[in-house]
Order: C-alpha cells, then sequence, then structure tokens
C-alpha cells in the first residue's frame, strides 16, 4: 500500500527527508520540537517515519509518535540510521534503546547501519556524499515498497 505522508524526526531526519522529498510524491512533515509533535493528527496515519537515530530529540520523539501513531490506528512505517561507532557510547545507546522499543510497537522498522554501509567507500569522502548514499539507500526502500 502506498503512503502518503514522509515524516522528518530530529535534525537528521528532517535533513534526509528535505533531501529526498523533491523526488518522491509525498507530503512532507518536519518534526524538530515537542510542539511539532502535539501537530501530529490522524491525516499522518499514512506514513513513512525517517530519524537518523543518535541525537538527544530525535531517538525519543521517534517512539513518541509511532505510539500516538498508532493509537490513531495507523498504517506507519519506520526507516531509521544508526550512529557511527566514533559517534560514541551514549549515541550508541540511546539508537539501541530506540529500536528495541520501535520493534516491540509491532510497525515495520527498517535499521540502516551506516557504518557497515559506509565500511566499502572511499574514507577520504566528505561528509556530504557520505549523507548522500544513506538517503539515497532511503529514497530506494521507500521507492521499492
Ligand atoms: N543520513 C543523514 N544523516 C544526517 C543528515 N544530517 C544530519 N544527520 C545525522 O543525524 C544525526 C542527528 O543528530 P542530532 O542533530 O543530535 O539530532 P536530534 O537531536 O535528534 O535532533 C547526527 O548523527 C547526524 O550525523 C543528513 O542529511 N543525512
Ligand atoms: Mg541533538
Amino acid at each position: 500500500m502506498k503512503l502518503k505522508y514522509i515524516i522528518g524526526v530530529g535534525n537528521g531526519g528532517c535533513n534526509i527527508v528535505n533531501n529526498i522529498a523533491g523526488e518522491l510524491s509525498f507530503k512532507k512533515i518536519l518534526i524538530k520540537n515537542n510542539l511539532d509533535i502535539d501537530t501530529i493528527n490522524a491525516d499522518y496515519s499514512s506514513s513513512y517515519i525517517i530519524c537518523s537515530l543518535g541525537g538527544d530529540f530525535g531517538s525519543n520523539a521517534i517512539v513518541k509518535i509511532v505510539e500516538k501513531l498508532k493509537k490513531l490506528n495507523s498504517t506507519t512505517e519506520v526507516i531509521v540510521t544508526t550512529p557511527l561507532l566514533f559517534e560514541g557510547k551514549h549515541r550508541i545507546k540511546l539508537a539501541k534503546d530506540a529500536i528495541e522499543i520501535l520493534n516491540s510497537l509491532s510497525v515495520k522498522v527498517n535499521v540502516i547501519d551506516n557504518n557497515k554501509l559506509l565500511t566499502d567507500t572511499d574514507s577520504s569522502m566528505s561528509m556530504a556524499d557520505s549523507f548522500g548514499i544513506i538517503d539515497n539507500q532511503i529514497k530506494e526502500i521507500i521507492k521499492n515498497a
């Protein structure tokens, strides 16, 4: 079934959505703070929810958003990326905990491991190019759904 919205959560998630939305025919919703979470309503219940996990905001917000949308009887699918190992223990734990909770919410969760994805790529690649590869992979998941 074709979903209608793509919801970006946190700084990374919103960047990803801004980067890929132009090529996809979805309405985009950007969630950057708690007030934005309050605006989520039944209209958004057919959505992809995208977050680059590891940040304090997005890693917690995505759980709240999925719980809220589930109560609204929604058809949602989650796409998250995991932090790079050098980003440190705190971010990795936030991401791991979020994935564990998401997996318990009976929603489809696509996890993209940035480490795996970037292993094969040139280590001199710029941050922007690395993000480009990840963003592209997310776009393909949505296109091929
Ligand atoms: N794939 C991808 N990741 C991004 C992009 N911009 C930022 N990120 C990552 O998103 C994560 C978000 O972390 P942070 O800014 O703390 O987010 P927040 O606290 O959840 O709002 C960081 O680890 C960034 O590396 C992007 O354009 N594409
Ligand atoms: Mg942050």
